[in-house]
C-alpha cells in the first residue's frame, strides 16, 4: 500500500514551493495549478462571448457550471449533457494536471467552435487572464459563506487518497483561521470580485440565495446571459440542477474520479439532510473556533456591504 503524504506545512511555504502547494504572485496555489499555467494567463485569448463561472473553491462552482450548461442548452438535458461530464462541458481554466506537460487545459483548446465557450475558474480578479479586462466576457461569480466553505473544503481534501489531511482542529486552526488557503484568503477572493459586482459583465451570486430560490437564481443567470428561456425550460433546468438530481448524476457527482476515496465523504455531502446546503458548519466548529472565525469574517467584511447567511 502506498504511504499517504501529510498535508503540506503551510507555515513553511518558502521551502515547500514547487511541491504540493506553491506561491505565485503572493498567492498560494494548489498542486494542480502550475506556475507555468498561471504565467500563460498573460497570453490566454479570451473571447467576448465566453462565459466564465468563477468562485473560491467549494462555493457551488459545479452547481453553477451545470446551471449555465443547461441554460446554454435551453434547459434540455439531452445526450450532449447526459453523456459528457460537467468538467468537459465547462472545463477548468487553470487546471494543469489533466494532461501532464500541457500548459492550458487541453479541453479548452478542444472547444474552438463551441459558442459560447463555458469555462470554470477559481482565479481571483487580479489573476484572471489579462485579455479578460479587454474582452470583458460574462462572469457568473458564486460566493458562499466561509464557514460552510471551510467544512466543504475539509471534507473534499479528506477524500484524496494521496493525502492525510489531519484532524479538523489542525485544518481549521492551522490553515483556515490563518487564511493560508489555496487560491488565497477567502475574504480577499470574494471581496476582489464583490468590488466589481456592478460591472456590466459581472453577476455576483451567493450560494445561500441559490439554495433558497433555485428557480429565481436560474432566471437571473439566464437574463444575465441574454437567454430567453420558456417556463418549461426553466422548470427542466431547476429539476436537473436540484441537489437530489445532481447527487445521483455521475456527470456531476464526481463518483468516477479515482483520486478520491468516496467512502470517506461524497463530493456532494449529506448537507442535504439539513434544509439546504447551508449550516453544516455547526456540526464541525467548536464554540471557540466559531467565535474566532466569526470575528475574523466580521473584521474582513466590515464596511463592505457583503453579508452571508449562516443558517439553513
Ligand atoms: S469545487 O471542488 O471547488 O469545484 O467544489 P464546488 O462545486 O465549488 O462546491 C462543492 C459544494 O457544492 C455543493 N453542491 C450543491 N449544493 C446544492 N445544490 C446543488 N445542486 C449542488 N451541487 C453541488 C456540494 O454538495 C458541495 O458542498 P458540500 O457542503 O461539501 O456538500
Amino acid at each position: 500500500m502506498s504511504e499517504k503524504k501529510s498535508m503540506p506545512d503551510y507555515s513553511d511555504l518558502e521551502f515547500k514551493a514547487g511541491s504540493d502547494v506553491h506561491v505565485w504572485d503572493g498567492v498560494i496555489y494548489p498542486w494542480f495549478v502550475h506556475a507555468k499555467t498561471l504565467d500563460a494567463m498573460a497570453d490566454f485569448k479570451v473571447r467576448t462571448d465566453d462565459v466564465y463561472v468563477v468562485s473560491f473553491p467549494k462555493s457551488g462552482t459545479t452547481w453553477t457550471q451545470e446551471i449555465v450548461s443547461l441554460i446554454k442548452n435551453n434547459g434540455e438535458p439531452d445526450n450532449t449533457i447526459k453523456n459528457k461530464h460537467v468538467e468537459e462541458r465547462v472545463p477548468h481554466l487553470e487546471m494543469s494536471t489533466a494532461v501532464p506537460g500541457t500548459i492550458l487545459y487541453p479541453r479548452i483548446a478542444a472547444m474552438p467552435e463551441d459558442k459560447p465557450r463555458l469555462i470554470k475558474s477559481h482565479l481571483s480578479y487580479q489573476h484572471m487572464p489579462k485579455d479578460f479586462l479587454v474582452k470583458k466576457p460574462k462572469i457568473v461569480y458564486i460566493a458562499r459563506n466561509y464557514k460552510d466553505v471551510s467544512v466543504s473544503g475539509y471534507s473534499f481534501l479528506r477524500m484524496y487518497k494521496a493525502f492525510d489531511i489531519g484532524s479538523w482542529k489542525e485544518f481549521c486552526e492551522g490553515i483556515l483561521m490563518r487564511e493560508m488557503t489555496p487560491y488565497g484568503p477567502w475574504a480577499a477572493h470574494v471581496l476582489g470580485w464583490w468590488q466589481h459586482r456592478h460591472d456590466d459583465n459581472v453577476l455576483f451570486l451567493k450560494y445561500e440565495d441559490l439554495k433558497k430560490d433555485l428557480r429565481g437564481g436560474i432566471v437571473r443567470i439566464a437574463d444575465f446571459l441574454g437567454k430567453d428561456l420558456s417556463d418549461d425550460a426553466i422548470t427542466k433546468t431547476v429539476e436537473h440542477c436540484s441537489f437530489e438530481t445532481m447527487k445521483k448524476n455521475p456527470m456531476t457527482n464526481f463518483t468516477g474520479l479515482d483520486a478520491f476515496d468516496h467512502k470517506v465523504a461524497p463530493f456532494m455531502r449529506k448537507v442535504l439532510q439539513l434544509a439546504g446546503g447551508t449550516g453544516d458548519w455547526k456540526n464541525w466548529f467548536t464554540v471557540a473556533q466559531n467565535e474566532t472565525m466569526t470575528k475574523l469574517i466580521d473584521e474582513r467584511l466590515y464596511g463592505t456591504g457583503l453579508v452571508f447567511d449562516y443558517d439553513p
